[in-house]
Order: C-alpha cells, then sequence, then structure tokens
C-alpha cells in the first residue's frame, strides 16, 4: 500500500520537511512538507533528488572485521575489547571517537556521555570542528554561552540582509530562495554579498563586495568604528546588557582607513556605501557561514560581527541579528549534546567544575572528563603519532575532509585500531577500518536534528533495514555494554534517549542555561512520533511561539551581560613566491561533502561532472594554463589534478577547488590533501579557505572523455573523473602517454567481453582517436581521445547509452562523435530537476524568453526548486548582452 512519511531533509542546516512517498511497487518519491516551517513546502536540487539516492548500491549490509562478514556480536566484542584494553593499558585519553554533524541527536548523545561520563575522556570530536567551531567560540566569548539569537523569519523582515562568507545560493538554497522571494515582494529591502569571489549568492545583491581573503576582520572592525563616530550606538543597550565597549572601541581606533582600504582591497565607494547602508538601517541581518568559520581569524571574524550588532542594539529583534547558519542537518544538535572535545552535554563547560558535577550526577557516571579532549586536527597528529591506540570514527570521511588529507589517511592506516560507521562498503576512510559498521541511513533511521535556526524536527523511517544495518546509537549502546555499562546505557530506542537529552537540558537549569527542552520531558513514545517541530527553548511548563534571545539583555555570563571583544587585525600576507596563489576551497549546488549519497544521482551529477579549479583567465594565461585544460595545484602538504575553469568572477591571485572530489571518483582530486593543517588559535577550526599554493599546467599526451554502461574499473590514467550518468557512467580522461592497445585498455577498463568487436576511427596524425563497443542494439562504452582536451558533446554522448544503436548509420555517427540533427546536443545541465541545458536555454533565449519565467514557460527549467534561476539570469544576460554588442 502506498504509505507517506513526513520526515527531514539528511543535507543541509536548513532543516527542510520533507513527505516521502513510498509507492506500492516500493518506489520512493519526495516532496517539500507545506507544513514544515523551515521551508513551507520548498526543496532545492539535493532534496529533490533524495529519491534517486537511497538504492543499496555500494552499501554496507553486515560487520566486517578485517574486510570478512561477521556477526554482531562478535563485531562488537571486539570493539568493546580493544576500546576496553587501551584505556587499561594507556588510559582513557588514549582512544578517540571522530563524529560528525550528520548523526542524530540520540546517537550524538550517546557517543558524547560514553566518552565524557563514562571512559572519562573528552577525547570526542566531530567534523563540526571543520564546520562551525569559530561561530561556538565567538558566541560563547560574546553571550556567554553558544546561541543563536534569531530565527529564518528575521531574514525576510530585515531591510538590509549581509551574506559574508556564505555562498547561500548554492548551500542554503530554501533560505536563499526564501531571502529572494522576500526581495521580490519588498524591492527596497538591500542584499550585501561578501565574498572574494563573485558566486551565484552575488547575483541577488544590490552591493558585492570582492574583500581580499581574510580580511573580513578589517572590514568589520571598521564599521564598528564608523558606527560609533557616527553616533550609531545604542547607548541604552550598551550600558545595561554589555561589557568592555570602550576597551573595543579602543583597539579599533587603531584601524585607520587608509589600512581599511588597503586590507580589503575595496574601492572606497563602495567601502562607503556599505557603511552607510548598515549605519543607516535598523532592521539588519548579518549572515555568515564557512567564508568567516574556516579561518586562521574565524573566531575573531564572528566576535567583529557580534561586536557591530551589540553595539547598535539589533539583536533578538524582528529582522535584525547575527546569523550563524549551520552546514550540516544536525550541526546544532550535535553542540546541544556537547559533542565538541571542549563542550560538555546540554550547553554545559566543561571547564566549569560546577557543570562537570551537575552533569556527573546526572548521568550517576563513575567519572567525568575534567578538561577538553583534543580537536580534530590535534586528535589526527595524536593518532599519527601513536597516542591514540584505539579511534572510532561515525558518520564523517576524515581522509577526504580533514586539512593536510594524505597525513590523516596515513595516520589512520598506522593506527591499531580503527572503527567506521558508514553506509558505504568503499570510502577513502572506510576502506582503512579495522571493524566496518553498516549504519541505517536517511530513511531507514529515526530519531531527531535542530536546524540553524534552533528548530528540532523528527527524522522518520519510511523504508525497512537493509541487511542487518543497525542505528548508530544502537551500536554505541552495545559497545557501552560490553565495556560494562550496563545501567547507564540501557536504551531500547531513540525516544529514551531524547527523553534523556530533554531532562538534562532541564536538570537544575533555573534560566542559567539557554538550551532547556524541559517540556518535552516525558512525553512517551507516540508524542515522539507524532512530534512536531518546534523551535528552543522551550522550559517546562512555558510553551513559547516565538523565540529569539538577547532583546533585552539576558546573556549567558555570570553578570548576565555580553562583552565585546577589542580585535586587533591581523595581516595574511604572503611572501613565499613558491606559492603564490590562495586556494579557496567550499561546495557546489548539487553535491553534498564526499559525494557517497548525491554522487549516487546522474540528475545531480549533470551539473557539474568533474573536479575543477577557478582561476582568473590572466593568472592562467601568465601561468600558460589554457581553459579546459588541467591544472596541478601544489602545496608542501600535497597535490590535486583538475580542470581548468577560466573565470572573471574569480578575483586575480585566487582559486577556488571544491571540497567534494575524493578517490571514489577521481585519480586525484581529494583538495584537503593540499591544505596546510593550520587553525584558529581560539577555536581550533581550520582554515580551508586561505591556502598559499602554486599553479601549473598538468600537460597530457592524451585526453579523452568516455562513456560507459558498466562502473569502470581498474583506472589506469594519469587523470581521470568518474561521474554517473543516465544509463551509465561518464568518465574524463587524460594520459601521460598514448596507450599501446586502446582496445585492450577499454576491454579491462570497461568490463567488455572478449567477443565485442569494437567499431574505431583513428588518425594517427592527428591522434584522434574513437572506439565503440556495442551489444545488440546497446552502446557498451565509448571513448573519444585526441592530443588536446576533447571536444565532443558531453550530454549527446551520454544520451547514446540509452539510446538504440540497431541501425549502423547512428553507430557511425557516435564514433564520429557527431550529434545527428533528430538529437542535438543539450549542453552542460543548468536545470538538474528537469535536466535542461545550457544549449536549450540559448535557444530559448534566441527565441524571445527574456526572462527566467519565460525560459520556465517555455522549458521547466528553473520551475521547480529554482536553485539552477541564478544561472539561467546569468546565461540570459550573458546572451543579451553578446547580441547588443
Ligand atoms: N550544495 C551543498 N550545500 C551544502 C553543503 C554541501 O556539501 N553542498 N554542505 C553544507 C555544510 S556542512 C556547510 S558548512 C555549508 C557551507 O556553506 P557556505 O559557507 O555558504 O559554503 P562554502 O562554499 O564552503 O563557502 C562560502 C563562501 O565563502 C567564501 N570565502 C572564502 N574566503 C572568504 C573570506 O576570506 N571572506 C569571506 N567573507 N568569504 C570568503 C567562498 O568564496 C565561498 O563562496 O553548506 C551546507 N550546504
Ligand atoms: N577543504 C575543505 N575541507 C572541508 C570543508 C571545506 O569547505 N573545504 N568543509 C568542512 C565542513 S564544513 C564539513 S561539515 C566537512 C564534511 O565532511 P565529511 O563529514 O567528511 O563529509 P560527508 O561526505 O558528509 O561524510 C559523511 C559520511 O557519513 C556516511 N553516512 C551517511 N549517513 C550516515 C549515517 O546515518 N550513519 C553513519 N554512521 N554514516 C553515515 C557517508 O557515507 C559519509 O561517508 O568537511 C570539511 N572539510
Ligand atoms: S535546502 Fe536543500 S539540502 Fe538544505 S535541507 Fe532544504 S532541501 Fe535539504
Ligand atoms: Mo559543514
Amino acid at each position: 500500500m502506498e504509505r507517506e512519511v513526513k520526515t527531514t531533509c539528511p543535507y543541509c542546516g536548513v532543516g527542510c520537511g520533507v513527505i516521502a512517498k513510498v509507492a506500492e511497487d516500493g518506489k520512493v518519491s519526495v516532496k517539500g512538507d507545506p507544513d514544515h516551517p523551515s521551508n513551507f513546502g520548498r526543496l532545492c536540487s539535493k532534496g529533490s533528488a533524495l529519491g534517486e539516492t537511497i538504492d543499496l548500491d555500494g552499501r554496507i549490509l553486515y560487520p566486517e572485521i578485517s574486510g570478512e562478514r561477521v556477526k554482531w556480536e562478535q563485531a562488537l566484542d571486539l570493539v568493546a575489547q580493544r576500546f576496553s584494553d587501551a584505556i587499561n593499558e594507556h588510559g582513557p585519553d588514549s582512544v578517540a571517537f571522530y563524529v560528525s554533524g550528520q548523526l542524530l541527536t540520540e546517537d550524538y548523545y550517546l557517543a558524547n556521555k560514553l566518552m565524557k561520563g563514562f571512559i572519562g575522556s573528552a577525547n570526542i570530536d566531530t567534523n563540526s570542528r571543520l564546520c562551525m567551531s569559530s561561530s561556538v567560540a565567538g558566541h560563547r566569548r560574546a553571550f556567554g554561552s553558544d546561541t543563536v539569537p534569531g530565527t529564518y523569519e528575521d531574514i525576510e523582515l530585515a531591510d538590509l540582509v549581509i551574506l559574508t562568507g556564505s555562498n547561500l545560493a548554492w548551500c542554503h538554497p530554501v533560505i536563499y530562495q526564501r531571502l529572494a522571494a522576500a526581495k521580490a515582494a519588498r524591492p527596497g529591502m538591500k542584499v550585501v554579498v561578501i565574498d572574494p569571489r563573485r558566486t551565484m549568492t552575488s547575483d541577488i545583491a544590490d552591493l558585492h563586495l570582492a574583500i581580499r581573503p581574510d580580511s573580513d576582520v578589517a572590514l568589520f572592525v571598521g564599521l564598528f568604528s564608523h558606527l560609533i563616530s557616527n553616533g550609531c550606538v545604542d547607548q541604552n543597550y550598551v550600558a545595561e546588557h554589555t561589557n568592555g565597549f570602550a576597551e573595543a572601541f579602543a583597539t579599533a581606533s587603531n584601524l585607520s582607513s587608509n589600512e581599511i582600504l588597503e586590507r580589503t582591497g575595496l574601492p572606497t565607494m563602495q567601502l562607503r556605501e556599505f557603511y552607510r547602508l548598515f549605519a543607516t538601517t535598523e532592521k539588519v541581518v548579518t549572515c555568515y557561514s564557512q567564508g568567516v568559520n574556516q579561518s586562521s581569524s574565524g573566531t575573531d571574524k564572528v566576535n567583529s560581527i557580534i561586536n557591530c550588532h551589540l553595539a547598535t542594539g539589533r539583536i533578538g529583534r524582528q529582522g535584525m541579528g547575527p546569523f550563524s547558519l549551520t552546514g550540516q542537518p544536525n550541526a546544532m544538535g550535535g553542540r546541544e549534546v556537547g559533542g565538541l572535545a571542549n563542550m560538555l552535554a546540554a550547553h554545559m563547560a566543561i571547564e566549569n567544575a560546577e557543570d562537570r558535577d551537575r552533569v556527573q550526577r546526572f548521568w550517576r557516571s563513575p567519572r567525568i572528563a575534567q578538561k577538553p579532549g583534543l580537536k580534530a586536527v590535534d586528535m589526527f597528529k595524536a593518532v599519527a603519532d601513536g597516542r591514540i591506540k584505539a579511534l572510532w570514527v561515525m558518520a564523517t570521511n576524515p581522509v577526504v575532509s580533514m586539512p593536510d588529507a594524505d597525513a590523516v589517511e596515513a595516520a589512520i592506516k598506522a593506527c591499531p585500531f580503527v572503527v567506521v560507521s558508514d553506509i558505504l562498503r568503499e570510502t577513502d576512510t572506510a576502506r582503512h577500518a579495522h571493524v566496518l559498521l553498516p549504519s541505517l541511513g536517511w530513511g531507514e533511521k529515526s530519531g531527531t536534528v535542530t536546524n540553524s535556526e534552533r528548530r528540532v524536527s523528527r527524522q522518520r523511517a519510511f523504508l525497512d533495514a537493509p541487511g542487518e544495518a543497525r542505528a548508530d546509537w544502537w551500536q554505541l549502546n552495545e559497545v557501552a555494554r560490553r565495556m560494562g555499562f550496563v545501567e547507564a546505557f540501557d536504551f531500547g530506542s531513540n525516544a529514551e534517549i531524547f527523553d534523556e537529552h530533554a531532562a538534562l537540558s532541564a536538570f537544575e537549569n533555573t534560566g542559567s542555561r539557554d538550551f532547556d527542552i524541559g517540556a518535552y520531558v516525558g512525553m512517551g513514545e507516540p508524542a515522539y512520533d507524532t512530534m512536531v517541530p518546534f523551535q528552543w527553548p522551550q522550559p517546562v511548563g512555558k510553551h513559547r511561539g516565538i523565540t529569539r534571545f538577547f532583546a533585552s539583555g539576558g546573556f549567558f555570563h555570570q553578570d548576565g551581560k555580553a562583552r565585546f571583544i577589542a580585535i586587533e587585525p591581523t595581516g595574511s600576507d604572503r611572501t613565499n613566491p613558491d606559492y603564490p596563489f590562495t586556494l579557496n576551497t567550499g561546495r557546489i549546488r548539487d553535491q553534498w561533502h564526499t559525494m557517497t549519497r548525491t554522487g549516487k544521482s546522474a540528475r545531480l551529477s549533470a551539473h557539474i561532472a568533474e573536479p575543477f579549479a577557478e582561476l582568473h583567465p590572466r593568472d592562467a594565461i601568465e601561468a600558460g594554463i589554457g581553459n579546459a585544460g588541467l591544472v596541478e595545484i601544489a602545496s608542501p602538504y600535497g597535490r590535486a589534478i583538475v580542470r581548468a575553469l577560466l573565470t572573471e568572477r574569480q578575483a586575480r591571485g585566487s582559486i577556488f577547488v571544491p571540497m567534494h572530489w575524493n578517490d571514489q571518483f577521481a585519480a586525484k582530486a581529494r583538495i584537503d590533501a593540499v591544505v596546510a593543517p593550520l587553525t584558529d588559535p581560539v577555536s581550533g577550526q581550520p582554515a580551508s579557505k586561505n591556502v598559499a599554493v602554486a599553479a601549473r599546467p598538468f600537460k597530457a599526451a592524451r585526453y579523452g572523455f568516455a562513456v560507459s554502461t558498466a562502473k569502470p574499473d581498474n583506472l589506469d590514467a594519469a587523470y581521470w573523473a568518474l561521474a554517473k550518468a543516465e544509463g551509465g557512467w561518464r568518465l574524463e580522461l587524460a594520459f601521460d602517454q598514448a596507450a599501446d592497445d586502446w582496445c585492450s585498455w577499454c576491454r579491462s577498463t570497461f568490463a567488455i567481453p572478449e567477443d565485442v568487436e569494437p567499431l574505431g576511427y583513428a588518425d594517427e596524425q592527428s591522434g584522434d582517436l574513437r572506439l565503440a563497443f556495442f551489444a545488440g542494439k546497446r552502446l557498451l562504452a565509448a571513448l573519444f581521445l585526441a592530443r588536446e582536451p576533447v571536444a565532443v558533446a558531453r550530454n549527446w554522448a551520454i544520451s547514446q547509452l540509452t539510446a538504440e544503436h540497431g541501425d549502423l548509420r547512428k553507430r557511425f555517427a557516435l564514433v564520429a562523435g557527431r550529434p545527428g540533427a533528430d538529437k542535438p546536443d543539450p549542453g552542460a545541465t543548468v536545470c538538474s530537476c528537469f535536466s535542461v541545458g545550457v544549449n536549450q536555454i540559448v535557444g530559448a533565449v534566441r527565441n524571445g524568453c527574456h526572462s527566467v519565467e519565460a525560459i520556465g514557460k517555455e522549458l521547466n527549467a528553473g520551475t521547480n526548486c529554482g536553485s539552477c534561476r541564478a544561472e539561467i539570469r546569468g546565461i540570459i544576460d550573458g546572451c543579451l548582452a553578446a547580441a547588443a554588442e
């Protein structure tokens, strides 16, 4: 029977409500939940494609020890034994957990409880260290607690929205859609984007400040002084609710206007305009994300922003406030349970003896960690130098996502005992596990997550557990019991864990801690199952509707006041001529992190199918790098080879490379192998956006493109990048030298049976070569090679995987690499929901569609999730500008 289940999207921190429909034949489709207050029915391209990512291909379905299938009992016994042995021999600090903002709150709560309360170490850190820790540190310095004061509605209600270090259009697409809709309805609303790159997000901006990398502190410290000298300070607010104003002002005064201009590299008029807008607009929201957090001055950046909001009293009121956008679906839930190595549970502080005592009494635990544990970068250093004897990695892929990733991989390989809980069998990290535990994935697991605006929503299961996969919380519970902690780990369901988590939030909490969901204690399993999304705080007896913090003070420092932080901008001047470029890393619209899920969708992979480096055309010319050629990016830590994309959206001297590609999808594109392990001194967050690198052309003897129905294997090529395509796979290639026999190269790579003869074309002189293999009417694989990057129309070639090839003429057309008149090349995909390519959009513009709406009517493009609307607008503008020339 057909079923519909309300759940939450497992990707970004927007936390959209999803309705999953399971048809009678088991097919899953999804749509946005119109009742969910985060998205009101909207979804982005990734959310819309969720149904395509839940197949069992590549899943780990049974526990394994050293690659051999075992029973759960054996695997759990071994994990408990090895952790206990290490603790007995070397003490509690010889073991570590490295977990994730993609765990559910219930999983996370147990991991933290086991490590901090029962093992007695704080060596649990999380990928949120790479993500939110500068925001956490900044909040705690300013507010005395890790509190996000506002709600999404504020972004819609503001008259000025500042997006700094955030590519909202691609990374928080549904908030972007809400913002775009609000701006369309109220055109007086202003948007300022602060980002060294001109991203898709900057297309909505009234003002784009392309600041120099890491000059944010100078920009906002300068703004702080400007606000003071222009009489914009809310004297009452500052006097009643804050401390440290004078010191912060004195420090800010040391920075001259010239210095601000010099550091930021902004034209005077732009800087003035930004300061004027901020000074004259009451309702300002400043949203920030990784361009702020992932920096060696990340915490200072956060506080330089908060200082401006505190000084003007623009915080916690409608349409006002600093707003840290969380990345992962449960980044916020992880902070609630205290998953970071320097936090306790329920927003209590590990440095505070009273808090430690309170948590220990609540848990009735034999011990409690006495000091902060190792932060991610230090944790993997400790793994490398042998201090950590046993490591459990859960729901994260550090061999791809940690800075100095090659060293992280070496450390994991050398660690005496590594447990990995994942949903896939083959990831760059999972392949080094001694014990691999099969976890439940989205749609199979059940629990809660908290989004960027403190809204707790349910993820609900609507699929059966595949094979013997089990929930992460269950794995932790079982190991804890085997380590002797039977009473404290007696959980039979995630509802029971949530209940304890809620109870701890309210335990001896008389308003001294922001995180309080006491109202949800004791609600029981049925109420948990039907729980509707709610925002915290929700203390006992005081169900609250709108929840904002700090409009009239009430900060969580001892004296109830907020702190201004005196900030001195630090320089990031580069002097090493060997590494003259600034590498900036981040995300693309249709991939999620290390691609273990989004990489399964042909539709999502069609948007950008290859790892790339965005370079300014003049830099590229100077370095001898051609458009669509390959480029090698190197630092003292490692190197990567990716496709060169020349664009003036990129500032001179900077290179942008996405963080997503890894050894499962490309030969050498794990960009974190190049990223230096430098961190913010306060938060320990890596500076993944400003890395000194060299860039040079990677010259190949042959370039290639291939399509194949079977997944390519044994890939022997200097460069390759693999992506899922409709009907099979697409493969970009480059070779150091021509192969002796391309036919046998194809046979081994594409698993072509011996009896299948190739259809081919080769031109010795030009080096052009095309080979195709057919079985019956179907194409098995086709390879296109040339001495220069191959110009074959990609999407047309891919469409041949699903086309019929009974007709010999069609086979020859394929080998000729030419689309027939009956099947024009749609061009690179722009709209992934309806698979509309750039050539189709250009065609429609030529036929008179001159607005995004008109394109939508003609081609459907941009009418579902809307994530591509900015790109469509760019294509229209480009065509019209070209026509006008
Ligand atoms: N499509 C997609 N969406 C995602 C994710 C994903 O993997 N894919 N991941 C989610 C997660 S976990 C996170 S943390 C968020 C991240 O969301 P964002 O932070 O929005 O994404 P990023 O691309 O990492 O970086 C944002 C921008 O910071 C800019 N930047 C670089 N250096 C500086 C600087 O010095 N100053 C300023 N002001 N800006 C700078 C970059 O050019 C980049 O455009 O996205 C979430 N959403
Ligand atoms: N250079 C550079 N590096 C970065 C960043 C950057 O901008 N630049 N961004 C950083 C940021 S903000 C983040 S958040 C990280 C993200 O980096 P990671 O956390 O390493 O990336 P994911 O691919 O999300 O890893 C999640 C893993 O969990 C598995 N998984 C999925 N569902 C489940 C489940 O239910 N249970 C279990 N046990 N496993 C599951 C997936 O298959 C995958 O292997 O990357 C960081 N690294
Ligand atoms: S914006 Fe997209 S990825 Fe983020 S929660 Fe919503 S649907 Fe999921
Ligand atoms: Mo993140």
